[in-house]
């Protein structure tokens, strides 16, 4: 497990990526969806049930973490003093059935949650892809590690990309949503970066942000007709990107400014989500003046 004597952000981020090997080796027999839906009203699967409840169970038994919060569950866990931690336990879920990439989700607070981006002091992602790989940002700083474990024990967690930063030329994008219900505003902007990047959209914010700051580019899920605020959590998905994006020399933006600016007035409130290069996501706040 984390080490004891770190201290209790790196104990956060040590727990997720120890149970990100068991995490992964237990999707497998947990396709089925469950009888319930989270509080955004999506149907839950059985695996995002039992990762949220691991998580949840290691995370608050850390000396230091006050309060737990999840995308799966109503409100806040109260777990005595310290940092609180917001994740997502698998974010994009819906890619198990199709046997795609899928992620997990950490931000850690120095705040009581709902807070906002500029309360984050760490953040983190796995992505469970053809390898397991976990991005971690603190203090600035942006580091991949290749989580392997056997048996879903974690065995090694070795640094491969240090200081890792979005390349200065972009090449690929991702835009969620249906093009229909676009705005015309963000219609106009995602056709001229169509003409320039190449698409890669996933289905899972994870796996497309992780193309993003492998290869330099922008993922979106924007403002829609029907849902001026978009699809993304702020506090589970949107602040913790915004962070590492943000730690990675990248830009994020709701729209109107960086997303770790937007104020926090609910748990579960989401936002429109445009991450990438900072010349990518200034195009589009001037798109929308
Ligand atoms: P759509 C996954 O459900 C998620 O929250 C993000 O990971 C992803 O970017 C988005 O929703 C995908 O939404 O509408 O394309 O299925």
């Amino acid at each position: 497990m984390s080490d004891p004597g770190a201290d209790p952000i790196s104990r956060v981020l040590e727990t997720v990526a120890n149970a990100a090997p068991e995490i992964r080796s237990g999707l497998a027999g947990r396709r089925r969806k469950a009888d319930e839906q989270n509080p955004s009203g999506e149907t839950q699967l059985a695996a995002d049930v039992w990762a949220d409840e691991l998580l949840e169970d290691r995370l608050t038994a850390l000396d230091g973490v006050g309060q737990f919060a999840s995308e799966e569950r109503e409100g806040v866990v109260d777990a005595g003093e310290g940092y609180a931690v917001a994740i997502d336990p698998l974010d994009g879920s819906s890619n198990l059935k199709s046997n795609n990439s899928m992620g997990t989700i950490v931000g850690v607070y120095d705040d009581d949650l709902p807070a906002r981006g500029r309360e984050l002091v760490g953040a983190a992602y796995v992505l469970y892809g053809p390898i397991t790989t976990m991005v971690v940002a603190r203090d600035g700083a942006v580091t991949e590690y290749v989580l392997e474990g056997a048996d879903g024990e974690l065995a090694d967690r070795r640094a491969v990309r240090e200081d890792l930063s979005l390349p200065d030329e972009p090449v690929v994008y991702g835009f969620g949503g249906r093009v229909p219900d676009w705005t015309d505003r963000f219609a106009d902007y995602a056709g001229e970066i169509e003409r320039e990047l190449k698409l890669r959209y996933g289905g899972a914010m994870i796996g497309d942000v992780n193309q993003v700051v492998t290869y330099g580019g922008v993922f979106g899920y924007p403002e829609l007709d029907s849902r001026p605020e978009g699809k993304l959590r702020l506090q589970f998905e949107a602040n913790p990107i915004a962070y590492i994006v943000e730690s990675a020399g990248g830009a994020s933006s709701d729209g109107s400014g960086s997303i770790l600016d937007a104020d926090a007035d609910e748990l579960h409130q989401r936002t429109p989500v445009y991450v990438g290069n900072e010349g990518l996501v200034d195009r589009l706040e001037s798109a929308f003046e």
